[in-house]
């Protein structure tokens, strides 16, 4: 049993109602990160070659907030940026650094999706180029669900059959939505949930 969440983008609160909603609906689950754990606070279009020599000039860590992140993640490109514009030996930087692009768990692969083909009105995801058969990932902050290329309608705490060809899972996102994605690797089923 997993428990998909991303897109925290440094919100404690929320990320504290995500954690107790999978506390009390499934305590056993392992939680997996698909990455933007920090809101980096540098826009993509004032990036220039400046770098900066400290953290907090450039992320949202409120305090408190770096204990809760004990669980594997991916990295999103909030932390991609953030490591492209600092330059510093803070610890926190390290660790940012250490972020996988993808983690593979049982059955499926998890990835922060930012790397794949994006576009279109409204913005949505164009391409994906995904290494296994079902893929978890966020980035666009709405929850999705395709199944051999064909997109269904998401409804909350209904379990999906994921038995399937080829199965791609937005998770949508903990900061604003508290949304997060229960994954049955034995039954094959996906749910998604909202904290709220
Ligand atoms: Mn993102």
């Amino acid at each position: 049993m997993y428990a998909i969440i991303g897109d925290v983008h440094s919100s404690k609160e929320a990320l504290e109602k995500v954690f107790q909603a999978i506390q009390q609906n499934a305590p056993d689950a392992t939680i997996i990160g698909t990455g933007d754990l920090f809101e980096c606070t540098i826009s993509k279009k004032d990036i220039t070659d400046k770098k900066f020599t400290s953290l907090q000039e450039v992320m949202l860590n409120p305090e408190g907030f770096e204990a809760l992140l004990t669980f594997p993640s991916v990295y999103g490109n909030q932390e991609e940026r953030i490591l492209l514009i600092t330059e510093t030996d803070d610890p926190l930087r390290e660790e940012i650094k250490k972020l996988p692009e993808t983690i593979d768990i049982e059955g499926a692969q998890v990835i922060h999706g930012h790397q794949w083909e994006w576009g279109g009105e409204p913005w949505s995801l164009q391409q994906a180029n995904v290494q296994s058969r079902m893929t978890f990932f966020g980035h666009s902050h709405t929850s999705g669900l395709s199944i051999d290329g064909k997109s269904q309608k998401v409804d909350w705490n209904v379990p999906y059959d994921v038995s399937c060809e080829e199965v791609l899972v937005n998770v949508g996102a903990v900061v604003e939505a508290c949304e997060w994605v229960l994954y049955d690797s034995v039954k094959q089923t996906v749910t998604f949930r909202k904290a709220m």
